[in-house]
C-alpha cells in the first residue's frame, strides 16, 4: 500500500513550503508540480539561504543553484545564477524546454530570460546587507583554503545558537499515483567564493530520485556532500533493501570516516523518503529537523545525529 500523498522538507522553513506543496497534492496533482511550487514559496520568502533575499557571495553578489527531478530520471539544474527570482521553475525549464540538464552563470541567466522570467535589480535584502557588512568587517576577504579555519571561515555552516543552521530547502515528495519528485533550492554557503558551486544543482549530489525506489535530498556542507555522491548514495541503499533513516544513516556515516576529526565543523544532513511514502533521515550533528505533511499531520520532526 501506498501512504501518499506525502511532502516532506528540510529545516523549518519546510512547514510553509509543504503548504505550497500541499495545494498541488492534496488536489491529486503531481509530486513534480508540488515541489515545484513547494519550494518557491522559500524562495519568495526573506532567508538566508534561499533565494534574492539571501546571502551574498564574497562579492556581494547573490548567486543561487537549484534542481529538480522527477520519477522518470528526467532531472534539470541551474548553478550560479543571478538575479532570477525562482531558480526551481528556471530548473525545471532546463528539464523540460532543453535537450541538457544543467545551465549555468549567465548561459543559464539567458536562458530564464528568454523563458519570460524577469531580470530582478541586483540588490541585497537589507538583511543580507547587513550580514555581508558584518562579515566583510569580521572576516578576511579572502578564501580560506585552511581546513583547520573553516568552521570560523566564510565557508562556515552557521552555527546559532550552538546549533548547526542551515537554510537550503530540499524537498521530497510522493503524490496519490505513487509518484516521486524532488527539489531543491538555495543560495549556497553565504560569503562564498565567487563562482562556488555546492551540492543543491548537482543531481546525484543534493538530490537524487528514482520512482522505483525512492528520493533523496541534502542539506549543509555541499563540498562533503558531492565527494560521497550523497543523495544518490542514500538511494543506492534504499535499492538495496535498507529504509531510508538507515540508508541516510550509512552516508553519514562515510563522510564521518572520510573527514575523521573534520566531521565535527561540518553540518550535513540526509532527508529521504522511500517508493511506499516511508519518511527517514539522519544528520551529522544534531539541530537538523524536517518538516512533513500528509492527510493526517503536519509537524516538524526532530532528526537524529552522530554527533549529540
Ligand atoms: C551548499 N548544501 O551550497 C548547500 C548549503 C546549505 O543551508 O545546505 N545551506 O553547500
Amino acid at each position: 500500500a501506498i501512504n501518499g500523498p506525502v511532502v516532506v522538507s528540510t529545516w523549518d522553513a519546510g512547514l510553509r513550503a509543504n503548504k505550497g506543496a500541499w495545494e498541488v497534492l492534496g488536489k491529486g496533482g503531481s509530486a513534480l508540480d508540488a515541489v515545484e511550487k513547494g519550494v518557491m514559496v522559500t524562495e519568495d520568502e526573506i532567508n538566508c539561504c534561499v533565494g534574492l533575499g539571501a546571502n551574498p557571495d564574497r562579492d556581494g553578489i547573490v548567486t543561487l543553484d537549484a534542481s529538480i527531478m522527477d520519477h522518470q530520471f528526467n532531472c534539470g539544474s541551474v548553478a550560479f545564477l543571478e538575479r532570477i527570482k525562482h531558480p526551481i521553475a528556471v530548473a525545471r525549464r532546463v528539464m523540460e524546454k532543453t535537450p541538457h540538464v544543467m545551465l549555468v552563470g549567465s548561459g543559464a541567466q539567458q536562458f530564464a530570460v528568454a523563458e519570460g522570467f524577469p531580470l530582478e535589480p541586483q540588490q541585497l535584502s537589507s538583511e543580507a546587507a547587513k550580514a555581508y557588512e558584518e562579515w566583510l568587517r569580521n572576516s578576511k576577504y579572502e578564501p580560506q583554503i585552511n581546513r583547520e579555519n573553516q568552521s570560523h571561515g566564510p565557508f562556515a555552516p552557521a552555527q546559532i545558537n550552538g546549533e548547526w543552521n542551515h537554510d537550503t530547502i530540499g524537498m521530497v515528495a510522493l503524490d496519490a499515483q505513487g509518484r516521486l519528485a524532488g527539489s531543491c533550492t538555495t543560495s549556497g554557503m553565504g560569503f562564498k567564493m565567487r563562482g562556488r558551486v555546492g551540492d543543491s544543482p548537482i543531481i546525484g549530489a543534493g538530490l537524487y530520485v528514482d520512482g522505483e525506489v525512492g528520493a533523496c535530498t541534502a542539506t549543509g556542507q555541499g563540498e562533503d556532500i558531492i565527494r560521497v555522491a550523497g543523495s544518490s548514495s542514500v538511494v543506492a541503499y534504499m535499492r538495496q533493501g535498507y529504509g531510508p533513516e538507515v540508508a541516510c544513516q550509512k552516508v553519514i556515516e562515510r563522510i564521518v570516516k572520510i573527514k575523521g576529526e573534520d566531521a565535527r565543523k561540518i553540518q550535513v544532513a540526509f532527508l529521504a523518503i522511500n517508493k511506499y511514502g516511508v519518511v527517514g533521515a539522519y544528520a551529522l550533528h544534531k539541530g537538523f529537523n524536517y518538516a512533513i505533511k500528509t492527510v493526517t499531520t503536519e509537524k516538524l520532526v526532530e532528526v537524529k545525529s552522530w554527533f549529540h
